[in-house]
């Protein structure tokens, strides 16, 4: 059988590298797209252990001959778009940027294969801030939105455009809704990697402090590899789809932060309110955890979760990792680094 080839675009991101090494395991030929091509920027597929097993091209979602000459070129039976500026927080000072990579990036992708590449499948990586503060407690696809974010309006551009083009243009593409998802490969700036950086340094020193913005938040979170398997999932059905991908738990940003700590035997003793809540150390009786004004957003998301009973039903797919082995797979990783 012909070896089917796909492109990533995003590769050197903790969805793109799980992906690439899932899709190798399948015997596909894996092209990852990356906007700087910079050996130290892919670090996860070396700790994958596939680093020289995938071709890298220059892939830039501002630059439209760039992408027209990849997808062009390359015939790609499947292509999985995780190129974006996906930190929330940054996209309040940066909508324009936001927009322009999250929202018309996707239309010139969507443009390209309409154009050069008819039968490629695409999957867009579509996010659970799109449904903002909304009333109901559970999101499924059915679900209406109502983003606060520029981050969440960009995300959602792309979702209708998906939309768009399957039923206009017939193309076969899937919009994953996925809630957060994390893993030893997260990037420093997002909460679960943070705290479980923060934790195992101070279980080293005993001085480390880990800064927070608001820790009663609360989200759904899933591990990314686990993830990955449904966003393939996705693009081997029949007809093209949208689906919410979630581990249908929440649980608040200090229960992170309690798990974390409590895998690493440090027993937190909590006090005071707002930004002058604390956790102290009980034995050491250092200062474990402030509230820090920085981290705050303007606008906050205080989610619940994700139905994923559409995935469960027509991809077979349900989440496989809870909480508690999140905390114990990312926290063995940061010990042993
Ligand atoms: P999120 O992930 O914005 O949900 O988006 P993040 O881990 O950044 O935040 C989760 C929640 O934690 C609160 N929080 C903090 N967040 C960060 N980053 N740093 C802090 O110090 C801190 N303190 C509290 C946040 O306010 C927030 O409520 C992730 C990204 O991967 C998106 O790209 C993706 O679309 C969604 O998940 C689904």
């Amino acid at each position: 059988m012909k070896r089917k080839k796909a492109f990533i675009s995003g590769i050197s991101g903790q969805d793109g590298a799980y992906l690439a090494k899932y899709l190798l395991e399948k015997n596909y030929e894996v092209v990852g797209g990356d906007k700087i091509i910079q050996k130290k920027r892919l670090w996860r597929l070396k700790e994958l252990n596939i680093l020289n097993e995938v071709k890298i091209v220059k892939f830039n979602l501002l630059h439209i001959q760039n992408i027209n000459r990849v997808i062009r070129n390359g015939k790609f039976d499947e292509f999985y778009n995780f190129a974006a500026q996906s930190l929330v927080n940054k996209s309040f000072n940066s909508p324009i940027y936001t927009s322009d990579v999250n929202s018309l990036g996707v239309t010139r992708i969507l443009e390209a294969i309409k154009n050069f590449s008819k039968k490629t499948k695409f999957y867009q990586a579509s996010s659970s801030e799109m449904f903002g503060n909304i009333k109901s407690k559970k999101r499924n696809e059915k679900t209406n939105f109502r983003p606060v974010s520029p981050y969440a309006i960009s995300k959602l551009h792309a979702h209708w455009m998906i939309d768009v083009y399957r039923s206009v243009h017939n193309i076969y593409c899937c919009s994953g809704i996925l809630f957060n998802h994390d893993s030893p490969l997260r990037d420093n700036e997002f909460v679960t990697k943070k705290i479980v950086r923060d934790l195992v340094k101070f279980k080293k020193n005993r001085s480390t402090c880990l800064r927070l913005g608001n820790i009663h938040v609360r989200r759904d979170w899933g591990y990314s590899k686990d993830y990955v398997e449904a966003i393939w999932k996705m693009l081997q059905q029949k007809k093209s789809n949208n689906y919410v991908i979630s581990s249908g738990v929440t649980h608040k940003v200090k229960t992170f932060v309690d798990k974390t700590a409590k895998y690493l035997n440090i027993d937190l003793i909590w006090s005071g309110k707002g930004l002058n809540e604390i956790a102290v150390d009980r034995m050491s009786k250092k200062t474990v955890v402030k509230i820090d004004k920085r981290f705050f957003r303007p606008n906050e998301v205080n989610q619940s979760f994700g139905d994923s009973s559409k995935a469960k039903r027509i991809l077979k797919w349900k989440a496989k990792i809870n909480l508690d082995k999140l905390v114990k797979i990312m926290c063995e990783a940061e010990i042993n680094k």
